[in-house]
Formats: structure tokens, C-alpha cells, sequence
């Protein structure tokens, strides 16, 4: 988090006072296009490399793999544009904004409003917040601060409190991470045992991680996830139609 810190400094001496960006295309609600889906939707994630796996596919253009998932039926696309980690950037963002339409996710660790603003500015219609990361209270200021700029949040939660957290907050859309993101185990039980806490409620469930083989997605789905978000597996795959579909 003191690299976030530096960088939100960066972004404010940019964009000094209230910057009120219109957003650069309307997408569709993730929410409303997931729920009202009988199918499994799948959020497929733009990701070079990341700090579990190290170098997952340094070449990448991001805007030709953004195209590739939107052919193949993606639902959303999610970029990550976190430099440290991931080895994203705010460019990538950008650019495969102006080349799909659907739903796109600014996927990063966000602690201030100026990120916000900054994702919303690269043409992003969702921000990713992380229980684990702030106070709640925080999470709910910042949840707000989305809201109110028409962005959709996915609300990231790894157990059963951060989903009673996610509920207090009002989050719709809430991202169940089968990765623990201090011991980077993944466990497929962490979706069963989440979903299940919040099954009888109305919100989106987005099962996120580890997700290699169709056997996964049934177990997933069958726990009450409505979609799931895959990076590694996509960004890994030659065929990327093929493994879409399958
Ligand atoms: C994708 P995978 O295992 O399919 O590559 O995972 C996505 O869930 C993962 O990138 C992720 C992430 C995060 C990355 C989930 N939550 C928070 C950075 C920050």
C-alpha cells in the first residue's frame, strides 16, 4: 500500500480539484447484464504477470486480447493497470476501452477517490474495492464516491465476514476471491462457503481465481456464482475461443 500511497499523490497533482470526468462510452450495467443472463458470464482479465506467478505473457497487446475476449463472448473485460504487481498500466486501460463496448473493469488496489477518477477518466464503468484492504468505513466512503460517479464496484471479499461487511456496505455486485492474497493458496471452497452466506439476498455473485478446467466452473455455478472472472487461464490459452467455450 505505500506504493499506492505515492502514486495517489501523483494523481492528485494532476488532477488537482474536483474532476468530474464524463465518461468515455455508456457500457451496460454489469449487474443488470449478469442477472439477467441464464448462462455463466465470464469477466476475462487482461493480466501480464502478477505476484504468485510471475511472468504470465509479457508480449501481450492488450487491445488485441480485449477484442479477442469480446469475439469469444466475454460479458465484461477486466484490465489490470496496477505497475508494481501486475505490470499493468492506466494506458492499457485506455486503449482497450476505445476498442470494446461491454462492461470493463479498472482492476486495481484502490484507497482514494483520485483513483476513481482517474479509472472512470481511462473509460472504465467498474472499480474494484477490497475488504481486506480498508476500514469499513473507508470501503463505504469510497463505495459511495463510485456510485455517485455511475460506476459499478466490484466488491472483493476472501470470507464469510468481508461478505457481511459487503451486505452492511450495500455492495450489488460482490467478487468472491478463491486466492488468498497473502499465502496466494486458492481453494474453490471459499465461493461454496461465501455463496452460500449470501444466496438468499440479491446480490451478483462473481466467483474470482484459480479457474482452469470446465469441472470448476460447474462447482462455482453450482454454488450460486452468476458469472466468474478468469485471467490466468485466458492469457495462458492459444485458443482463446476454444477455451471460452468449453
Ligand atoms: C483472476 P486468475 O487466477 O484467473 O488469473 O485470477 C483474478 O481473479 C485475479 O487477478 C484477482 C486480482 C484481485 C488481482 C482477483 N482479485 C485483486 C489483483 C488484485
Amino acid at each position: 500500500l505505500k506504493q499506492k500511497e505515492l502514486e495517489v499523490q501523483e494523481l492528485k497533482a494532476i488532477y488537482s480539484g474536483g474532476h468530474e470526468a464524463e465518461p468515455l462510452k455508456k457500457r451496460p450495467s454489469l449487474y443488470d447484464q449478469f442477472m439477467d443472463s441464464a448462462n455463466m458470464n465470464v469477466i476475462a482479465e487482461v493480466k501480464r504477470a502478477s505476484p504468485s506467478k510471475g511472468m504470465i505473457n509479457q508480449d501481450v497487446d492488450p487491445v488485441a486480447q480485449a477484442k479477442a475476449y469480446a469475439t469469444a463472448g466475454a460479458g465484461a473485460i477486466s484490465v489490470l493497470t496496477d505497475r508494481t504487481f501486475f505490470k499493468g498500466s492506466m494506458a492499457d486501460l485506455s486503449a482497450v476501452a476505445q476498442a470494446v463496448d461491454v462492461p470493463l473493469l479498472c482492476k486495481d488496489f484502490m484507497i482514494d477517490e483520485v483513483q476513481i477518477d482517474a479509472a472512470k477518466e481511462h473509460g472504465a464503468s467498474i472499480i474494484l474495492l477490497i475488504a481486506a484492504a480498508l476500514p469499513e468505513t473507508r470501503l463505504q466512503e469510497l463505495y459511495d464516491y463510485a456510485r455517485s460517479q455511475q460506476l459499478d464496484v466490484l466488491f472483493e471479499v476472501h470470507n464469510e465476514e468481508e461478505a457481511e461487511t459487503a451486505l452492511r456496505v450495500g455492495a450489488n455486485i460482490v467478487g468472491i476471491n478463491n486466492r488468498n492474497l497473502k499465502t496466494f493458496e486458492v481453494d474453490l471452497g471459499v465461493t461454496e462457503r461465501v455463496a452460500s452466506l449470501l444466496q438468499q439476498t440479491d446480490r451478483l455473485l462473481i466467483s474470482e481465481s484459480g479457474m482452469k478446467v470446465k469441472e470448476d466452473i460447474k462447482r462455482v455455478r453450482a454454488a450460486g456464482a452468476k458469472g466468474i472472472l478468469v485471467g490466468e487461464t485466458l492469457m495462458r490459452s492459444g485458443d482463446i475461443q476454444q477455451t471460452m467455450n468449453q
